[in-house]
């Protein structure tokens, strides 16, 4: 009954955010100078993506002999601040996400609570922007088991995460998704890597794994997820990290 129940939140919550931005990229655009061509073709394939594409459509999963020997780390090896250092000195026991924003039920996680999670493990190739790929396998806590105990609030429509790398000038890196790629069921937070704990260049103790997305939307060093309405008014106002130096908020695959 209370898995019914919760279904149906998700779902409401999932027609809801995918309706609100499809007016909201609407807005967008509309403001957008004529001359944002990269960012109209996005913002139109995010519409088609998510018009025609299956809000639940798995990517590609491969096989054990497909995995890279060593998976390819990039952007941040290590965040290599005293706190970080100190965290991975002591293994990452009292490494916490705080889960809060928009929800009804703020609360944290350690990495034993996201251990004792149902985990999800999936071998999937890695894109990034840049032009390579990787594949590793992944195991991890689905991220739409932590937001049903989060429980959103009515007017949530992203999940934003905070990460432990300072990009340079107390700008630490971050992200957002919306809900519907956040509720899929490959949207994990992963905590292992090809049958081992995360490495530090890969993003340890926690980062997100969003297989149907580019490799920067994969937030790495996860400590926080924060529920919000819009990300307008956060930091560059794009959605990301990356996304403030002029990458697409949309990266579909
Ligand atoms: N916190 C954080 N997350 C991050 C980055 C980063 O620099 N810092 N780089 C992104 C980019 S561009 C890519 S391709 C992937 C790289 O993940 P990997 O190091 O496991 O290959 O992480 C993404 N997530
Ligand atoms: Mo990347």
């Amino acid at each position: 009954m209370a898995d019914t129940n919760r279904r149906n939140v998700l779902t409401r919550l999932t027609v809801g955010a995918s309706a609100a931005l499809l007016a909201g990229c609407d807005k967008i655009s509309q403001s957008a100078s004529g001359s944002d061509f990269l960012k109209k073709g996005s913002d139109l394939a995010y519409k088609v993506q998510r018009l025609f594409a299956g809000r639940d459509a798995l990517a590609p999963e491969f096989s054990k002999a497909d995995i890279a020997p060593v998976f390819r780390p990039n952007g941040t090896l290590d965040p290599a601040s005293d706190d970080y250092k100190a965290h991975a000195a002591n293994n990452f026991r009292d490494w916490r996400v705080k889960v809060g924003g928009l929800v009804e039920h703020p609360f944290e996680l350690s990495m034993a609570d996201l251990r004792a999670m149902p985990p999800r493990t999936q071998i999937t190739r890695h894109d990034c922007v840049e032009g390579w790929s990787c594949i590793g396998e992944w195991t991890g806590a689905p991220l739409r088991l932590i937001l049903a105990k989060a429980r959103p609030k009515e007017n949530a429509r992203f999940v934003l995460f905070h990460c432990a790398d300072d990009m340079g000038a107390g700008q630490f890196y971050y992200e957002t998704l919306d809900l519907v790629e956040a509720l899929h069921p490959q949207t994990i937070l992963a905590y292992g890597l090809n049958g081992q704990p995360l490495p530090v260049a890969n993003g340890a103790p926690v980062r997100l794994r969003a297989e149907r997305q580019l490799g920067y939307k994969m937030a790495k060093y996860v400590n926080g997820i924060e529920l919000v309405e819009s990300f307008a008014n956060i930091r560059g106002g794009n959605g990301g990290y990356w996304e403030d130096q002029g990458y697409t908020w949309w990266a579909g695959i």
